[in-house]
């Protein structure tokens, strides 16, 4: 008898159209160039604890204390999820099972406000970088919960610590937010935290773009800072789709209950496994120099575009992304882009620049980021060649000849790297 039970078979049997979709996701993985900043390629390991049968098993409440019996195998991988994010972070606290970033950011406003109330939270606009989840008109953050926004400044195009804390006094906020899907810079953590202890209030950081880098040691950590640390596990840190809390032991038992029972049902037990896979990797040397090569190769690409003429949104990066300003090539749109690196197999995304003139949908910039890359063993020649192809590409969008060329040159830079050889 095996000790695994999901077969790929099966599945090919039970259900050929959906095994058809799954197998030719991994044939567009593997024949084309993942730029997009949030994504990643997840191991085998932790893809194979996520389909397995803990996907059957209910386990409200917490490791030791549940609502339902048959526990004792879940609350292993759970426990061992919360004592890996404690060591890799340093972090007092660990919440492993919010079942995706925004549930994580919802549950601590929930810890801490009230909706529809006087109370504030201070965050980085989405327009200049910050998420939906920070205080959007659309998204429940902005419907529920009062937020000030802070814009990067114009000049520099970085986060204006002065200004943060000119709105902090004005404002009195009870949450005051760092973290960003946008801005290629490090933050500040200790100017956020002195800002943050003058008002009183919580510091939060929504670490989900870069927490992988901080496990690699190539980005600062907003741990021994932040009262609250949020990510999600499937960006940077390359563990299956899903999200954590971080936060001081006095913030424990607030966060606890807000993720369970007060924003959440059972908990994704097969996900959590395979959170605790991800932790277990993000331990290795390996994965220290895949963090470390993900900000070279960033800088990398983002230095052979800016030579291809494009302008750098803050004139460079220190992560695992840049935002470029598509401006110098003329009327060319963040869509146009999006859409012709799509036809030669490079997949990145349309993204607003701070003040930007163009609607979202459209917007002046892409972001590039290079975790993707880094995964599959790409360095600094690579992103190179990637710049140049895709300069080629926006330069001359409707030259069809021009674009068979650059399919092939994407083929062939990703059958010299491939994913899930
Ligand atoms: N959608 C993610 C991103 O691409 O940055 C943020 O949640």
């Amino acid at each position: 008898m095996s000790d695994y039970a999901a077969s790929w078979e099966a599945l090919q049997e039970a259900d050929p159209e959906v095994a058809r979709a799954i197998a030719d996701e991994l044939g567009r993985e593997r024949s084309t160039l993942r730029l997009i900043a949030s994504e990643n390629y997840a191991s085998p390991a932790v893809l194979a604890a996520l389909g397995s049968t803990m996907n059957n098993k209910y386990a409200e409440g917490y490791p030791g204390r549940r609502y339902y019996g048959g526990c004792e195998f879940v609350d292993v991988t759970e426990q061992l999820a919360i004592d890996r994010a404690r060591e890799l972070f340093g972090a007092e606290h660990a919440n492993v099972q919010p079942h995706a970033g925004a549930q994580a950011n919802m549950a601590v406003y929930g810890a801490f406000l009230e909706p529809r109330s006087e109370d504030r939270v201070l965050g980085l606009v989405l327009s200049h970088g910050g998420h939906l989840t920070h205080g959007s008109p659309v998204n429940f953050s902005g419907k529920w919960f009062d937020f000030v926004g802070y814009e990067v400044d114009p000049e520099s195009e970085l986060i204006d610590m002065d200004r943060v804390r000119d709105l902090a006094l004005e404002h009195r906020p009870k949450i005051v937010l760092a973290g960003f899907t946008a801005y290629p810079r490090t933050i500040d953590f200790a100017a956020f935290r002195e800002i943050a202890d003058e008002v009183g209030a919580i510091f939060m950081v929504d670490a989900a773009h870069f927490i992988g880098l901080v496990a690699g040691g190539a980005y600062p950590s907003p741990v021994p800072h932040a009262d609250v640390v949020t990510f999600t596990t499937h960006k940077t840190l390359r563990g299956p789709r899903g999200a954590m809390i971080l936060c001081r032991e006095e913030h424990a038992k607030a966060i606890d209950k807000a993720v369970f029972p007060m924003t959440q049902g059972g908990p994704l037990e097969h996900c959590i496994a395979a959170k605790a896979v991800c932790l277990k990797e993000a331990m290795t040397d390996g994965f220290r120099e895949y963090a470390e090569r993900t900000v070279r190769t960033a800088r990398a690409l983002a230095q052979g575009l800016a030579d291809e003429g494009l302008r750098l949104v803050s004139g460079g990066t220190d992560s695992h992304l840049a935002l470029v300003d598509l401006r110098p090539y003329g009327d060319l749109t963040g869509a146009d882009a999006e859409a012709a690196c799509d036809e030669v197999g490079i997949a990145l995304n349309k993204n607003a620049i701070p003040f930007d003139p163009l609607p979202p949908m459209r917007a002046s910039g892409i972001r590039v980021g290079t975790p993707g890359p880094a995964t599959l063993g790409m360095d600094e020649p690579e992103m190179k060649e990637v710049a140049q192809i895709v300069g080629d590409v926006l330069r001359a969008p409707g030259d069809g000849a021009m674009k068979e060329r650059a399919r092939s040159r994407v083929l062939d830079l990703v059958s010299r790297f491939p994913a899930y050889a």
